[in-house]
């Protein structure tokens, strides 16, 4: 029996939801422990998604409930403007300590969303601080997903979700094509061997538009929300390399990838490919609080710090910009990745985790598998007349029947298992998975 009301159930409009049939039979969850939800008409049903890439520690770790706790009794909001509580800069100290040696300092957002649109607002002031204010154009890429405010969205490359916004879409917005290729990298493990080039598209732009009118390139390195599309060996070098050469920012949104999900703290690192605007969330707080950081280049930072000592340098924030609870609950999570030595953990599970997605290789529904340190996507065939039917279906069985939640974009099934995931039960979401997807039609 479901604890929420019919009209409670009928008051809520939720996000990134098909409403009308989630609301006909509603999944609601009322707790959480560890790598297990607790449903509404109380079962456990295990986790395979980690939050929405989010939870990467379990739900609820008490380092993290235990600092948050206190912090909330002790200093629960502290004005972040021309203000600022000990906890933001002790925790601005953590994570740039962590991140590639010449970032040095970081925003903070409340959420992925927020960091994508203050990056590009950085790129873009970052240019004019320097004289060079003509460069005004944003590229993003194809199957790009970084977030719904509008600039994210602009930058963006997923079609439903630009669809109904077209022409208040940002105007000088450009996309490199995407690098999903069936016939060349169908089945791969890891990073494609076959695709470098792709990244010669950011040529093709600049010849178009002229380099000097380019601000920024924006990319996930492993691109998650469409579907898991790791990036060919050698293409984000190429990037890296064509950005540098026309002075174009190069921004890695790592919203999903930073904070061990590839097995390191930024997904830069793993691909040794530094670029001067990183975004981040989700990790960043293990999803406990809403938090988001964007790490600049000591030369962006420097860029601003600039003028007057007492004028302001960026004329943005939010006013929950380094909440002091956010802020706590980011230190933890850091101390927690750095205690229990997340991140090799994340990355011994690696091989594990790809042998069981790529046990669906020659499964009759399914049409690839990708896969990059704890990220993974098996796609289906679609129904025909019925895309995302499929996908629909096994999440409902699997949440239903299975007791496991996990995540499809239409007819893709994603996997973001916890970076401390046990080994078995991570073979027994794969045997569910194989179970339901055998049982539909
Ligand atoms: N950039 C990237 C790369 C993301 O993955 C955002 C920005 C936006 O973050 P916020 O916090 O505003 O949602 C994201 C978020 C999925 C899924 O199923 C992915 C996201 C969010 C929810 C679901 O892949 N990514
Ligand atoms: N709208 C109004 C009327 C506001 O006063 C503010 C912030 O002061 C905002 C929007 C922005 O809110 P936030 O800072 O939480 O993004």
């Amino acid at each position: 029996m479901s604890s929420v009301s019919a009209a409670a159930v009928d008051a809520y409009w939720m996000p990134f939801t098909a409403n009308r049939d989630f609301k006909q039979k509603p999944r609601i969850i009322i707790g959480a422990q560890g790598h297990y939800y607790l449903t509404a008409d109380g079962r456990k049903a295990y986790d395979a998604f980690s939050g929405l890439w989010t939870s990467g520690l379990g739900h609820c770790h008490p380092r993290i409930v235990e600092a948050v706790q206190k912090q909330v009794a002790s200093l629960d909001y502290c004005l972040g403007f021309q203000g600022g509580s000990d906890r933001v800069f002790q925790l601005a100290e953590k994570v740039t300590a962590m991140a590639p040696a010449n970032i040095n300092h970081v925003f903070f957002t409340n959420s992925g969303s927020e960091s994508v649109d203050t990056a590009l607002k950085i790129a873009l002031g970052y240019h004019r601080a320097r004289g060079e204010g003509h460069r005004t154009r944003l590229i993003g890429r194809e199957r790009g997903y970084h977030g719904v405010n509008f600039g994210g969205m602009s930058v963006g490359g997923m079609s439903p979700n630009r669809k109904a916004f077209g022409s208040s879409l940002l105007p000088a917005v450009d996309h490199l094509r995407h690098t999903w290729d069936l016939e060349h990298n169908a089945f791969s493990r890891g990073q494609p061997a076959w695709g470098a080039h792709l990244a010669d598209d950011l040529e093709r732009l600049c010849a178009l538009h002229d380099p000097s009118t380019i601000a920024a390139v924006i990319v996930e390195p492993v691109a998650g929300s469409t579907g898991v599309l790791p990036p060919p060996v050698g293409y984000l070098e190429k990037l890296r390399e064509t950005c540098d050469r026309h002075g174009i920012l190069l921004i890695f949104d790592e919203v999903i990838t930073a904070f061990g999900r590839v097995g390191e703290a930024f997904g830069a690192q793993r691909f040794g490919v530094i670029p001067d605007i990183i975004t981040t969330a989700k990790g960043l707080t293990n999803g406990v609080i809403p938090m988001g950081g964007v790490f600049v280049q000591d030369k962006v930072y420097e860029a601003f710090m600039q003028g007057p000592t007492g004028a302001i340098e960026l004329f943005h924030g939010y006013t929950y910009s380094g909440h002091p609870v956010a802020a706590a609950a980011g230190i933890a999570a850091m101390e927690t990745y750095e205690i229990e030595g997340t991140f090799a953990q994340a990355r011994s599970l690696e091989q594990h985790f790809e042998d069981l997605l790529h046990s669906f290789k020659g499964h009759p529904k399914v049409k690839d598998v990708r896969n990059f340190g704890l990220m993974g996507a098996i796609e289906m065939h679609s129904r025909d007349g019925a895309a995302g039917a499929r996908g629909t279906e096994m999440h409902k069985k699997c949440f239903w029947e299975e007791d496991m939640v996990i995540r499809n974009g239409m007819d893709t099934l994603q996997f973001s298992p916890f970076l401390n995931s046990k080994p078995d039960e991570m073979a027994l979401a794969f045997e569910k998975i194989r179970k339901v997807m055998d049982s539909i039609v």
